[in-house]
């Protein structure tokens, strides 16, 4: 009986023993460091953008942007850099020069490389939603454009940066799109 207890005893503290060592185990430290809050994975660092938030007071700058051509090959913006200073009012024509029923357009100001993702999001949209996806990368869209019509859009210039403006009428991305620097 007495035997037994020791053993008991002895297996006891052997037990607590491993218990200490396993807090210490680095391994264990290490997959606690691995833990994502939750949180994070819906984090979005890049500053906050309100398109229709204008100051009344802000000078104006006036952009005029046409799309040309009327074939795949020919179409184009007449423009591949648009460059605005930070504070002012966008004041953005948006004109349509082409006389064929094939080659809608629009133009829509995105995050600095996501063109190609916001433009493939944008085919499932369809025509009524003008081919835009309702998604954080889009800062300001203009409506599709059938030939010979124009639009315009105001907004607030987006904080100083590097941004791309892009058509994203299915199978135009790669050929129209440019750059939009705010600086
Ligand atoms: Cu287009």
């Amino acid at each position: 009986m007495k035997n037994s207890l020791l053993i008991l005893s002895l297996s006891i503290s052997s037990f607590q023993l491993m218990s200490c060592g396993g807090n210490e185990n680095p391994a264990q430290n290490t997959t606690e460091e691995k833990k994502v809050n939750p949180a994070d994975l819906f984090k979005d660092d890049r500053p906050a953008y309100d398109a229709t938030a204008i100051d009344a007071t802000a000078p104006v700058q006036e952009i005029i942007v046409i799309a040309d051509g009327n074939t795949m090959s020919e179409m184009k913006y007449n423009t591949t850099e648009i460059k605005v200073k930070p504070g002012t009012t966008i004041k953005l024509t948006f004109k349509n020069n082409s006389t064929d029923a094939s080659m809608p357009h629009n133009w829509v100001l995105v995050h600095d490389g996501t063109m190609e993702a916001v433009a493939t999001a944008g085919i499932s949209m369809g025509k009524d939603k003008s081919y835009v996806p309702d998604s954080k990368d889009v800062l300001i869209a203009s409506k599709l454009l059938g030939p010979g019509e124009e639009t315009i859009l105001s907004f607030p210039a987006p904080a100083a940066g590097k941004y791309q403006f892009v058509c994203t009428y299915p199978g135009h991305w790669s050929i129209m799109h440019g750059t939009f620097v705010v600086e």
